[in-house]
């Protein structure tokens, strides 16, 4: 209950500190926490909301944005060179330096490009996510986006450079074989401990190479680390 509480609350601060009325452009996350966003920001009014435009980073972030009637569009209508005025989403684990463990839901590819869309990054995390140093709390592994056909060599990039045991997340129950993204792709994860994974910009690990193009790294990649932004963190 409390746990939900501090999302609740860490939400609304969010809402009412940056969002402001004159914004149009606004990119929501995905997860549990960001449904408290889109239930702050829906409380606002049509009055306030009926100018603004909703990106979503996946099938759920679209359904809330829908169930919520609030104005959906799409990050690829984006014009280009413009940017979204804010995005909101949550996030796995937190450090002091807002660095963030980002995929904890597997929607982790949509939600960086739309993060990285807009000129304020606002996560939002109750307290269970804060952590001295990334990687203390979250025992999951780094997740990783990657093309299935690429998942072997991605694997043994990965415990050549230290991760203990990556492996590719297996679907839920009622899905035989691993999860696929939205994007069609499969998640590893990538247990590293604390001590290597970079903060601040250290590329203490540097991304694979060669996969490039079908990684998408959050939290271990050294051009991701620090999401510029503020972070609105549970109470
Ligand atoms: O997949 C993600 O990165 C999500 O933002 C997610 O991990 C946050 O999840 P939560 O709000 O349900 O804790």
């Amino acid at each position: 209950r409390l746990v939900e509480e501090s999302k609740r609350l860490a939400a609304h601060q969010a809402v009412k500190d940056h969002l402001i009325p004159e914004y149009t452009r606004i990119g929501i996350g995905s997860g549990s926490t960001v449904v408290y966003v889109v239930e702050a920001i829906a409380a606002l009014g049509p009055g306030v909301t009926a100018k603004m435009a909703f990106y979503p980073t996946g099938a759920q972030s679209e359904e809330l944005i829908e169930a919520a009637s609030l104005n959906l569009q799409y990050i690829n209508k984006l014009p280009a060179g413009e940017q979204l005025d804010v995005a909101f989403d949550g996030a796995d684990e937190v450090d002091d330096d807002l660095n963030l463990i980002k995929g904890g839901g597997a929607c982790l590819w949509q939600e960086k490009i739309v993060a990285a869309s807009a000129k304020k990054f606002v996560c939002v995390a109750d307290f269970r996510k804060l952590s001295p140093r990334l990687g203390t709390n979250w025992k999951k592994g780094i997740p990783i986006e990657v093309l299935p056909m690429a998942a072997p060599r991605v694997l043994h990039e990965l415990k050549q450079m230290g991760s203990h045991n990556p492996r590719i997340r297996p679907g839920l129950p009622g899905k035989a074989g691993a999860i696929v993204t939205d994007n069609g792709m499969w998640i590893i994860d990538a247990p590293f401990s604390p001590l290597l994974l970079p903060r601040d910009g250290e590329s203490g690990i540097q991304a694979g190479n060669g996969e490039n193009g079908v990684w998408t790294v959050d939290a271990l990649a050294d051009r991701l680390i620090k999401i510029p932004g503020v972070a609105e963190i549970g109470l």
